[in-house]
């Protein structure tokens, strides 16, 4: 059915900045600075709040899947929702994150929406703004479980048992937030509903910069993982415990850490991280007995990838020896490399003629959908070229920007 393309009287739009001046306040951590607000948390619950007043307001009909994903649906008249188009991001952060990871996403959506309601009163193809959970995957260790579930790409006993820092599992956490855990794991309705998705993001690295350009169609997300190391040495006491009668696996893990970046210094194109370690018990005056700290490791090519974390595990295993310590690694997180719908991409390129197109280190929902359905993203400059950090930026001119390419690319994409 045409739609009415006679544009509305009155339709407010409003502004990305203004949007995310709204939600400026929720999440603030005071010791790291910047936003911490993963899944569920109180912050997160008061942005889901947040985006469900905003789309109620916008008259989208508003529902939470059985993965915990928010959908806000425009639909066509008798409500059909096959064939569907999709955009939105996440609302959730890593410890000390900034203010555009994810929000900007959920924020510029809303305003896309704003702009095609001024230029038509029923859309021609059913569009939704989805908000996905646990992006990040800060609390339960997993990077797009809320998508990962849907697609069926995680086992949803996996999901279900994974647990966060406080012993917490995702089933009770889930529960606690009106899901029932049992109906965790693959949507096929819902997947098979959606035609394309497109995600808008702030670019988390320097690209658009230094190409004086506010706006960049994506190309790829390089594949990347997340491994938990263990080193087990001997708790003991830090002035009782001579120098030589040590198995301290604090020692162990430093070492190792250095390891780690010397290795990925060698490998083109390689990024190795450890930016998170937990010595147990972790007093001051006491040597540990036991350190867990977290691998993330990236590289367009996954048998590289592949090949590092093995490098890296027999390096850990040498130097705990020395140490007299034991090490394990897990596997917690596997995405491969993933390229964008290359229809999709064309179309976006058409009603975006000026924008570069990039590849990107940072992993996101629409990297998770891509092999299941067509998926593209944008990004809008960081002045910074920096992310997950509180000094990640985004100009309020290139954001207004963003929504409106959005906003064009939907259109574009209805038709
Ligand atoms: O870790 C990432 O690449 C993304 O920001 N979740
Ligand atoms: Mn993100
Ligand atoms: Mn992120």
């Amino acid at each position: 059915m045409a739609a009415d393309t006679a544009p509305p009287a009155h339709a407010p739009v409003a502004t990305v900045t203004g949007l995310l001046s709204g939600i400026a306040g929720t999440g603030t951590d005071k010791i790291r600075g910047g936003y911490t607000r993963p899944v569920y948390s109180t912050a997160e619950l008061d942005l889901r709040s947040w985006f469900i007043e905003q789309a109620e307001k916008r008259g989208l009909a508003v529902d939470t899947d059985r993965n915990g994903a928010i959908w806000a649906w425009w639909d066509v008249p008798g409500g059909d929702r096959s064939n569907s188009l999709v955009t939105g991001s996440h609302l959730d952060s890593v410890p000390g994150g900034g203010p555009f990871d994810g929000p900007l996403g959920v924020a510029s959506a809303l305003v896309a929406v704003d702009i095609l309601k001024t230029r038509m009163t029923t859309p021609t193809r059913p569009l939704a703004v989805v908000v996905f959970p646990e992006e990040e995957g800060s609390r339960f260790g997993v990077a797009c479980l809320g998508s990962r579930l849907m697609t069926g790409a995680i086992d949803p006993d996996k999901a279900r048992n994974l647990q966060d820092p406080d012993g917490s599992t995702f089933a009770d956490v889930a529960r606690a937030n009106g899901l029932d855990p049992r109906f965790l794991g693959r949507d096929h309705k819902l997947l098979g509903q959606i035609g394309a998705f497109v995600e808008l993001h702030v670019e988390q690295g320097r690209g658009l910069i230094d190409l004086d350009q506010p706006i960049a169609i994506a190309s790829s997300i390089l594949g990347h993982g997340r491994w938990r190391l263990s080193i087990d040495g001997q708790g003991n006491h830090a002035g009782t415990t001579l120098m030589a009668d040590r198995r301290d696996p604090m020692v162990s893990a430093a070492r190792t850490v250095v390891a780690i970046r010397d290795i990925a210094r060698k490998q083109d194109h390689a990024r190795a991280t450890v930016g998170r370690l937990q010595p147990v018990p972790g007093g001051t005056n006491v040597i540990a007995s036991r350190v867990d700290f977290w691998l993330d490791v990236r590289h367009p090519d996954d048998a590289v990838t592949a090949a590092l974390v093995q490098g890296i595990h027999g390096q850990a295993r040498i130097i705990a020896a020395e140490e007299g310590c034991s090490v394990e690694l897990r596997e917690e997180s596997l995405s491969p490399t993933v390229h964008f719908d290359p229809g999709l991409q064309k179309e976006l390129q058409l009603a975006l003629p000026r924008a570069p197109v990039l590849d990107t280190g940072a992993g996101h929902d629409a990297g998770v959908l891509a092999p299941y359905l067509p998926t593209a993203m944008v990004f809008v400059r960081n002045p910074s070229g920096v992310s997950h950090s509180p000094e990640e930026h985004v100009m309020d001119e290139d954001a207004e920007t963003g929504a409106r390419t959005l906003a064009d690319a939907l259109h574009r994409l209805m038709a």
